[in-house]
């Protein structure tokens, strides 16, 4: 069968994030953040688990690198702790400091990156908030954490802005809004509507002040040629309605999941369906004059997540719950169509809707601009044979079907430059602990031994040859 080639200069990569993986969490300095808080208070995280160790790649980083050759990964996109380059959250502006070594990890990091021929993309904020902004400003819910967040964006740029040239903003703002601030599952776990939906406006502020705080202090740092490029990743949701009746519930989620990112950040509004529990633009003195105009700053590409879709159908007249049903609100229900695989997350499996997401969703906003699948990947129950093989054909049948579709949608004009999987390796998986992996490395975690697992192989294949080959 012939293999369906991937465009010329397609880039490969796989993703990680630093609370996830790090460890050393009170190591050279580094202060304390929102996820060392939450995962150490009791009933917060399954199992009690905390990224304390994880997999100890403040350490263990160069047997990652390791791992990324195996794989044939042209890039590596990883997290930046906030908290280990500033410990109060602050730089000298409020007299914060530099914990240059916090610093100085990173730096080794990019280098034996770059001498393995791996190109860095790092993300400036994968949810661990310094825990002295949360308690000095409110987090997210507070307006001068935008600026400070530009601070420390332009501190870490200039350090590495001589080997650094593609920067992502932050990880997920819908994310950190909703699950952090509106339904407490994630740190700082409040919930509490006018905080999320403040968090959402200063999330995008925070992004739009840091790509100019980027951009200066490259200029500063780089003597090479390679232009600087800002992006922000964003993990964008496909609603489909099971019924005519659903379609409008279908769109509202929609709008609340993409469009109060996607509007501003392109379009120069919030989306005007959206009542204050959900835009900011609704809320009396959350947006000032100027801010769009900042969010709206022009941008070199889009980061997309993208796990599973989602279906939306109309309540039972008599409230009752039918079989693959969850409460959404005002008479809706979230659904589970019968007959779609579902993942060790309780996640969908329909690749069809990642195609829908670019296509339909995505392309319209972007056009021209380049787009990153910075993170898209699934978590199955694996587990190592006596021969020491993780066989996990799941894992490696999602990873086909979602290449497939990237690629159908790029046949149907989507920019897709790239794809990074989620993730390198099995690692602290939020909420859920160590009890859900999402590598195509497995981990050990007593041992940290780590194993590419048969869906890692097939990546491998898959990089080497540019093309989805078929098994
Ligand atoms: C990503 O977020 C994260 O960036 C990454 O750190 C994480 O490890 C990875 O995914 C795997 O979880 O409305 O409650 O049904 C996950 C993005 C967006 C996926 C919301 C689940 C629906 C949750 N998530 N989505 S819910």
């Amino acid at each position: 069968m012939n293999a369906r080639q991937f465009p010329d200069g397609f880039l490969w990569g796989a993703a990680t994030a630093a609370y996830q993986i790090e460890g050393a969490w009170q190591e050279d300095g580094k202060g304390p953040s929102i996820w060392d808080t939450f995962s150490h208070t009791p009933g917060k995280v399954h199992h009690g688990d905390t990224g304390d160790v994880a997999t100890d790649s403040y350490h263990l980083y160069p047997q990652d690198i390791e791992v990324m050759r195996r794989l044939g990964v042209q890039a590596y996109r990883f997290s930046v702790s906030w908290p280990r380059i500033l410990p109060t959250g602050r730089g000298s502006s409020a007299s914060g400091e530099v914990n240059v070594k916090g610093l100085d990890y990173y730096g080794r990091l990019v280098d034996a990156l770059l001498d393995a021929g791996i190109t860095p993309v790092p993300t400036l904020y994968h949810w661990d908030l310094p825990q002295a902004l949360q308690d000095e400003l409110g987090g997210w819910a507070g307006r001068d954490t935008a600026a400070a967040f530009a601070e420390y964006a332009g501190i870490v740029a200039e350090a590495l802005g001589d080997r650094v040239h593609r920067w992502i903003t932050l990880n997920e703002p819908w994310v950190v809004s909703n699950v952090g601030y509106r339904w407490e599952r994630h740190a700082p776990g409040h919930a509490d509507a006018a905080e999320a939906v403040a968090a959402n406006h200063h999330l995008l502020l925070a992004h739009g002040l840091a790509v100019s705080a980027i951009r200066a202090a490259s200029r500063w740092s780089s003597a090479s040629s390679v232009p600087v490029e800002v992006g922000i990743t964003l993990n964008l949701a496909v609603h489909r309605p099971t019924s005519p009746e659903a379609a409008d519930m279908a769109a509202e989620l929609e709008a609340r999941h993409n469009g109060v990112y996607l509007g501003p950040l392109f379009a120069g509004a919030y989306p005007e369906r959206l009542t204050a529990q959900w835009s900011p633009a609704k809320v009396p003195g959350l947006v000032h004059d100027g801010d769009l105009e900042v969010i709206g700053a022009p941008i070199d590409f889009l980061g997309v997540n993208y796990y599973h879709p989602g279906y939306v159908g109309v309540a039972a007249a008599d409230g009752q719950l039918r079989a693959g049903e969850r409460p959404l609100e005002a008479g809706f229900v979230d659904v589970q169509p019968e007959g779609l695989p579902i993942t060790a997350m309780n996640w969908l499996v329909e690749p069809t809707s990642f195609r829908e997401l670019l296509v339909r969703v995505v392309t319209p906003v972007t056009g021209d601009l380049p787009v990153y699948i910075t993170e898209n990947g699934s978590s199955w129950y694996d587990y190592v044979t006596q021969d020491g093989r993780v066989e996990d054909y799941e894992r490696l049948g999602y990873l086909h079907d979602h290449l497939g579709a990237v690629l159908d949608a790029i046949a149907d004009g989507a920019n897709v430059r790239g794809y990074f999987a989620w993730s390198l390796l099995d690692n602290f998986e939020w909420a859920e602990g160590y009890a859900k992996r999402f590598g195509l490395t497995f981990v050990e975690f007593g041992t940290q031994q780590r194993i590419l697992k048969r869906s890692g192989e097939y990546y491998a294949q898959v990089t080497a040859a540019n093309a989805l080959v078929e098994q």
